[in-house]
């Protein structure tokens, strides 16, 4: 029996069958839990469907997170198949494609920096409000998604890393504030890995090269992976967990010095 029996998840973030989500969908969908997916725009339903449809949901719902009326109508028709639920899964990041090309300080625009922390650190915080009532009093669970670019400076991450660092920072006020309701909150920061969001990134097969020879593992990760330790995170398994930043990394975080091998 798989340790989410019993549970019901809202994934927020998946793109295509590379996404981390896709990866936390598959894993928590394997331990036993009911899920339903969001998606950002109509050009990717039909691939959202084809997950949901997988992992035996029928519940997809569209939701922009620049929008908060469309934020308010995730758990309006959220409603409509569940009285409740239990986990949320934030897997979103969005920069201005020019934001994350260049050097940080010629690159960074007023816009560019509200866009990104708009979409990549405030939206974790307005889904998890206006999920409140459907999670309350459940041994409820939160995750996001961050990347290492928030504390160390990596070519190229630019503004994302500040929006990085917001979220992590959003991340442990959610888990204060919402800890005495019986909700954790989590994040996962994940090693490089080829997906829609890497596509276009300037030398990214390079970064995935530089992992697979110097990390502790000598490999990077699969989504499948960060499914895992998402699925554990967001169970009764990982009760005493919150606030907490866990690496799903092949271990590449704790190197001071990379290259000399
Ligand atoms: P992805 O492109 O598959 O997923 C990104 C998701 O963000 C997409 O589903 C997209 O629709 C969604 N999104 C962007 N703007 C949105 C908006 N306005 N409204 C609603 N959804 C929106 O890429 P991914 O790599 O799976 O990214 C998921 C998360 O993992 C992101 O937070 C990313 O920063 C983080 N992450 C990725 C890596 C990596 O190397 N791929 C590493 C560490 C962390
Ligand atoms: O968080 C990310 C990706 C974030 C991202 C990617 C894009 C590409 C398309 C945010 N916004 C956009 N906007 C687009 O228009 N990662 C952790 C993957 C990533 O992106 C990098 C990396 C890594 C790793 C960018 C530069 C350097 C390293």
């Amino acid at each position: 029996m798989g340790f989410l029996k019993g549970k019901r998840a809202l994934i927020v973030g998946v793109a295509s069958n590379r996404s981390i989500a896709w990866g936390i969908a598959e894993a928590m969908h394997e331990q036993g839990a009911e899920l339903a997916f969001t998606y950002q725009t109509e050009k990717l339903k039909s691939r959202v469907e084809k997950i949901a449809e997988a992992t035996g949901s029928q519940i997809v719902i569209p939701c922009d997170v620049a929008s908060d009326e469309q934020i308010r109508d995730v758990y309006a028709q959220l409603a409509e198949h569940w009285d409740g639920f239990d986990i949320l899964v934030h897997s979103v990041g969005f920069a201005p494609r020019e934001q994350l090309d260049g050097d940080y300080i010629d690159a960074v625009t007023r816009e560019g920096f509200q866009i990104a922390h708009d979409i990549s650190s405030y939206s974790f915080a307005a889904l998890a409000r206006e999920a409140l009532p459907m999670m309350q009093g459940r041994d409820a669970a939160m995750l996001t998604l961050t990347y290492v670019g928030s504390e160390r400076v990596l070519k190229g991450y630019n503004v994302m890393g500040l929006a990085k660092a917001s979220l992590e920072a959003n991340m442990r006020y959610m888990a204060a504030n919402l800890g005495p309701r019986g909700i954790r909150v989590n994040a996962i920061s994940a090693g490089p890995i080829k997906t829609l969001a890497a596509a276009g990134i300037a030398d990214f097969r390079k970064m995935l090269h530089h992992v697979e020879e110097c990390a502790p593992m000598r490999r990077t990760i699969t989504p499948r992976e960060v499914g895992d330790v998402a699925a554990f995170l967001c169970s009764d398994l990982a009760s005493g967990v919150t606030g907490e930043i866990t690496f799903v990394d092949s271990g590449y975080n704790i190197l001071g010095m990379t290259g000399l091998n």
